[in-house]
């Protein structure tokens, strides 16, 4: 990966606006928000996991009481997976009817099959594909790839971690 510095969003450029039900969250120019978090899909230059978080750690926003630091998607519920295929799908562009891959925030590298999220927690929510994780080639990181015998239906797969692939990174609030 080229050396991208760092970027600490200021609150103002949240634009965070306060309603009566809660936050509604605006996020920093280039990311996209859905629920409590924002994303952005990087998929130039492709990178290994490690590559990709560190990539993402880069980022961060502050906040009055807190510090917000990126890091590679963790995707927590059936709605955050939905949400996630459908945005990543309007941006991707080299889908080329075979598969497509891109890094979670998930892996089995400190115990082979327990997968952590970048918290160091179980994963609230997963969507293995048929006969995965299988750890074939000593694969300890997952990715979602859409392949023609999953119907590019963004299910998970576990991948070698030197693999280079595009990623999401997330910032949660
Ligand atoms: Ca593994
Ligand atoms: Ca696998």
């Amino acid at each position: 990966m080229n050396s991208y510095g760092s970027f600490i969003f200021a609150l103002i450029s949240l634009k965070m606006a306060y309603v009566a039900t809660g936050v509604i969250l605006t996020c920093p120019d280039g990311w996209s928000a859905w629920d409590t978090s924002c994303y952005r899909f990087y998929n130039n230059p492709k990178s290994t996991w490690d590559g990709a978080q560190a990539h993402c750690n880069r980022y961060s926003v502050s906040t009055a009481h807190s510090r917000h630091v990126a890091h590679l998607v963790n995707v927590d519920s059936s709605q955050e997976q939905n949400f996630i295929l459908s945005w990543w799908k309007t941006m991707r562009t080299n889908y080329d009817n075979e598969y497509e891959v891109v890094w979670l925030g998930l892996n089995d590298k400190s115990k082979e099959g327990r997968f952590d999220g970048t918290d160091g927690c179980p994963p609230k929510f997963t969507f293995w594909d048929v006969n995965e994780p299988n750890n074939l080639r000593g694969e300890d990181c997952a990715s979602i790839w859409n392949t023609h015998e999953n119907h590019d239906n963004g299910a998970w797969n576990d991948s070698p971690c030197t693999d280079q692939y595009a990623f999401i990174c997330e910032i949660n609030f």
